[in-house]
C-alpha cells in the first residue's frame, strides 16, 4: 500500500511517526518495518534566509522528530543542543536575537547552504538531509521554489517567522501570501505519488500556514482531487482550540472560524468539489459530525491527542480503518 500525508512541522510530524508505526504493525516486512510506501508531502513555505544560511523549520522538524533527535519539550531544534554559535552570532549583532540558531541545528544549514549553492535542487537536499537517518519514510518538498511565507500586520508586511517567533503571533494579521507561489509547481515525484495513493492523509497540521502553502501549489490540490486514494484529514483542532501554538490566530487572519467543523468546511467534502472524504474530528467535537454529514462529510470521531508514539500510532491506525471503509 502507498501512503501519502500532506505535513507541517511539530503536528505533522507527530502524526507521521504515528503512521510509521501503525504501518509496522499493519504491513510488517518481517524485519521491524513495514511494506507500506508512506511519502510525506512537508511543508516549505516556513523557510527562511538568515545569516546567509537557509533554514527549513518544517522539513527539519520532521526529519528530527522521525530520527529520534528532535527535542520534544520545546517542540523545535535538537535534543541535547548547545548555543555557542547563537552566542557569538548575537556578539556579532548578525541574525535575529529572537531567533535562536542551535549549534546541532547549524550543521544542518550550512549542510543545506552549501548544497544548493553547489546547485543542487530542493528535492536533493532534502533528500539528502533525510538520508542520514533510517527514517522508514520518503520525504518530498511541496515544491523546489522558494515560496517563503509573509504576513501582512497593522506594523506592515514581515516574513511568517518574525511573526509567528518575535511577535508570537500577536500582532493582529490581515493575511498571508506566498511570493511567486502561483509560478512554483509540485516538487517532482509529488504529483505521482498523490496520482498512485492508496490513502492521502492531511496530519493534523495548521491549514493556514502548514497545509495552506503545500495546497496553494499550482497542481497540487487538483491531483488530491482526483486522487484514487481515500482522503482523510485530522483536526488540528478540539473543542475550538488548536492543541498547542497558535493556529487560532491564523485562522482568524483568513476569517475560519477555530472550530473542527470550519476548518473541516474549509478543506471541503470531495463530493462537493472539496478535498476530503472524511474528516476525523475529536470526541470533544462529537456533536458537531451530524451536520458535517449532512454535508456530505463523513465525520468520525476519535481521541485526537497525540502523547506519545502510542497515542499518534492508535489515532494513524485509526485513520488507515477509514481508508478501507470510505474507499
Ligand atoms: P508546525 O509547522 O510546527 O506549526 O506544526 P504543524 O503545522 O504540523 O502542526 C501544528 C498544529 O498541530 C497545531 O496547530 C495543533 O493544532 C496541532 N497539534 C499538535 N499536537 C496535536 C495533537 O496531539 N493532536 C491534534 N489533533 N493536533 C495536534
Ligand atoms: N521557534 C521559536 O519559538 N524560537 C526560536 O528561536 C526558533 C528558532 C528556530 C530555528 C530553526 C528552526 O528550524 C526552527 C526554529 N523555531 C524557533 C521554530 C519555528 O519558528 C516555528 O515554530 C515553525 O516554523 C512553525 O512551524
Ligand atoms: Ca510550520
Amino acid at each position: 500500500p502507498r501512503v501519502v500525508v500532506l505535513a507541517g512541522g511539530v503536528g505533522g510530524s507527530k502524526f507521521v511517526v504515528g503512521v510509521r508505526e501503525a504501518a509496522r504493525r499493519r504491513w510488517p516486512d518481517g524485519e521491524g518495518g513495514t511494506r507500506a510506501r508512506i511519502t510525506v508531502i512537508i511543508n516549505t513555505g516556513d523557510d527562511l534566509w538568515l545569516s546567509g544560511l537557509r533554514l527549513q523549520p518544517d522539513v527539519d522538524s520532521m526529519i528530527y522528530a522521525l530520527a529520534g533527535v528532535n527535542d520534544t519539550g520545546r517542540g523545535w531544534g535538537r535534543a541535547g543542543e548547545s548555543e555557542r554559535v547563537a552566542a557569538e552570532l548575537g556578539a556579532w549583532g548578525a541574525g535575529w536575537p529572537w531567533f535562536t540558531l542551535g549549534d546541532l541545528d547549524l550543521g544542518a544549514h550550512v549542510a543545506r547552504t552549501g548544497w544548493l549553492r553547489d546547485g543542487a535542487t530542493v528535492t536533493e537536499v532534502v533528500g539528502r538531509l533525510a538520508g542520514r537517518w533510517p527514517l522508514g519514510v520518503r520525504l518530498l518538498p511541496m515544491t523546489d521554489s522558494e515560496v517563503d511565507t509573509h504576513v501582512t500586520t497593522s506594523q506592515g508586511r514581515m516574513h511568517f517567522q518574525e511573526w509567528w517567533t518575535r511577535h508570537r503571533a500577536g500582532l493582529p494579521a490581515q493575511g498571508f501570501d506566498w511570493p511567486g507561489i502561483e509560478r512554483s509547481a509540485p516538487a517532482p515525484g509529488v504529483r505521482e505519488a498523490l496520482a498512485e495513493a492508496d490513502a492521502v492523509l492531511f496530519a493534523p497540521s495548521n491549514p493556514v500556514v502548514s497545509l495552506g502553502p503545500i495546497l496553494a501549489v499550482p497542481g497540487i490540490a487538483e491531483a488530491v482531487r482526483s486522487s484514487p486514494g481515500a482522503v482523510v484529514g485530522v483536526s488540528p483542532i478540539i473543542a475550538g482550540a488548536p492543541v498547542r501554538g497558535m493556529a487560532d490566530a491564523c485562522l482568524a487572519a483568513v476569517g475560519i472560524p477555530a472550530a473542527a467543523d470550519a476548518v473541516g468546511r474549509h478543506y471541503g467534502a470531495r463530493t462537493s468539489g472539496g478535498l476530503l472524504d472524511a474528516w476525523v474530528i475529536a470526541e470533544e467535537d462529537a456533536a458537531l459530525a451530524v451536520a458535517l454529514e449532512a454535508e456530505g462529510l463523513s465525520a468520525p470521531v476519535h481521541p485526537l491527542w497525540m502523547r506519545d508514539r502510542d497515542t499518534a500510532a492508535a489515532l494513524a491506525g485509526a485513520v488507515l480503518d477509514l481508508v478501507d471503509e470510505v474507499r
